[in-house]
């Protein structure tokens, strides 16, 4: 029996580079990640993203575009992570560093992808290219994809 818990992802994109944080502690440390977390009881999955990109980055935004849904599966956990994807391309403030995550600013065609979670490189194009989608993909340990499926959807 899997249960599953909401988690939220944000990709701030400017119309040459994006803003990745190296998450320094906790879950994909060592890794660049966009900014996010764990939904909290009492508040909508738009209010999480916003307040963990601004816990984050320091960066707050006016609108956040939905634009993907993702499932992880790890294997030998029963806990699956549902992540929410947004994309915002405008915003105010300055990166900031963070307890958790230190921003910078990657042209769009030096993405690091082979120092991002294995999955980035599939969807982070739809992502960049405006287009929704949803997926699923399955873990073996932290750096293997076993299987996974992704499609592009017309509404997230
Ligand atoms: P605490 O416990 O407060 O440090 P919190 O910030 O709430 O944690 P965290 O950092 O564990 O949550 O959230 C994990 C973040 O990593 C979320 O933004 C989702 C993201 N994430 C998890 N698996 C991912 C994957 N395979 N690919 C990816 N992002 C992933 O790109």
């Amino acid at each position: 029996m899997f249960t599953s818990k909401l988690f939220t992802l944000v990709l701030v994109v400017q119309p040459q580079q994006v803003l990745l944080g190296m998450k320094k502690r906790g879950f994909g440390a060592g890794r660049w990640n966009g900014f996010g977390g764990k939904v909290q009881a009492g508040e909508t999955i738009e209010q999480a993203a916003h307040r963990e990109l601004l816990e984050e980055s320091g960066l707050t935004v006016d609108n956040l575009q939905k634009m993907g849904q993702i499932t992880f599966e790890f294997v030998g956990n029963s806990e699956l992570m549902e992540v929410h994807i947004f994309r915002a391309d405008t915003f105010h403030g300055e990166p900031t560093e963070s307890d958790e995550m230190r921003p910078q600013w990657f042209q769009l065609d030096q993405v690091p992808f082979s120092h991002m979670w294995p999955d980035d490189v599939y969807w982070f194009p739809l992502l960049l290219q405006k287009k929704l989608f949803r997926g699923y993909f399955k873990f073996q340990g932290l750096d293997t994809i076993q299987e996974y499926t992704l499609r592009q959807v017309e509404e997230v």
